[in-house]
């Protein structure tokens, strides 16, 4: 019989990946990344966000592939593994719809008080209906600032033009023209920041956007504006955003990624009736999860064979 290539996996996988894996690779523990070298290693799939550092590479000499299951890789050090020759697959397009549906839900929720209401309609506390409760703000007809335009913002901001919101944008570099007729509109970050209503991050997790709004940025936001992160907690200075919440610098957040993740439970942001929370949910669909499954065991098993992957890095 011939040997299965060895893969490190995280310990916990999903039923999709294990259903895909089945007869393909041998699964090594996580642990395996903090032994000593070893040179059976063939390949890394990472789930779960785990950390892969230049060391852990430089101890699989064999080491073909690094497959993530998932668009984002900040927490792969991806210019060692191109130092080592080693591609990093990862699964971009098949979550932007999903993921853009989530800040929407986000952006929603927050703007309408959606989880202030339904405590509420659950609670003995509703005994009748006040018309003067829980006012939200508009959301149609208003301007949403999408910071980091790719894929996923790209998604974002066709809904928004669809709920007829004024569409500001800032990314490194702007688009040369307008596809499909929407009205983008390219602003600096500053600008965005004083003009939106709505400030929904998007782009990568990278040392540039490590805080990148932080207390000075709150404080150029309008004291109405929302901001949505659907991209990587640490885009947001946590205690600056917890401040801005408390003191009302900004009127509320939706936030599908805190930092850290998850935030400690005994946290004031999580007492703050002005913010949504969601678990990580951006591509938490049946459906895209499953496509997720297929592209990183794709990338795995090209990877392990010495082929170019479907998607890398
Ligand atoms: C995934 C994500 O849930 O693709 C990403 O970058 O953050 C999420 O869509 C995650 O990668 C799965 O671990």
């Amino acid at each position: 019989m011939t040997q299965l290539p060895r893969v490190i996996t995280d310990d916990v996988l999903s039923d999709n990946l294990i259903e895909l894996l089945a007869g393909k690779i041998e699964r090594l523990p996580w642990a395996t990344l903090d032994g000593g070298v070893d040179e059976t290693v063939d390949g890394i799939l990472t789930f779960g966000h785990m950390l892969v550092t230049a060391g852990h590479m430089a101890k699989f000499p064999n080491l073909k592939v690094v497959s993530n299951y998932g668009v984002g890789v900040d927490h792969i050090d991806v210019e060692a593994a191109r130092n080592l020759n080693i591609p990093v697959g990862n699964t971009p397009h098949v979550l932007n719809g999903t993921t853009a549906d989530q800040a929407m839900t986000l952006l929603l929720a927050a703007g309408r008080r959606l989880r202030e209401g339904d405590r509420y309609a659950r609670s003995s506390e509703f005994t009748y209906f006040d018309p003067a409760y829980m006012l939200g703000t508009e959301i149609h007809h208003q301007t949403v600032g999408i910071i980091g335009l790719g894929g996923i913002g790209y998604q974002i901001a066709r809904r928004c033009a669809a709920f007829d919101m004024n569409i500001l944008y800032h990314k490194r570099t702007p688009l040369a023209d307008n596809p499909e007729n929407l009205k983008l509109t390219y602003v600096s970050l500053d600008e965005l920041l004083q003009q939106s209503d709505f400030v929904v991050c998007i782009c990568p997790l990278t040392e540039d956007t490590t805080g990148l709004i932080g207390k000075e940025e709150f404080a150029k936001m309008k004291n109405s504006a929302v901001l949505i992160n659907v991209a990587r907690g640490p885009v947001v200075d946590t205690a600056a955003l917890t401040e801005a919440l408390q003191q009302r610098i900004i009127y509320a957040a939706g936030l599908d990624v805190t930092d850290p993740e998850p935030l400690p439970r005994d946290h004031p942001l999580l007492s703050l009736d002005n913010v949504t929370l969601a678990p990580h949910l951006g591509s938490a669909t049946m459906q895209t999860r499953r496509k997720m499954a297929e592209i990183s065991v794709e990338n795995l098993l090209l990877g392990l064979d010495d082929q170019t992957l479907l998607h890398s890095v």
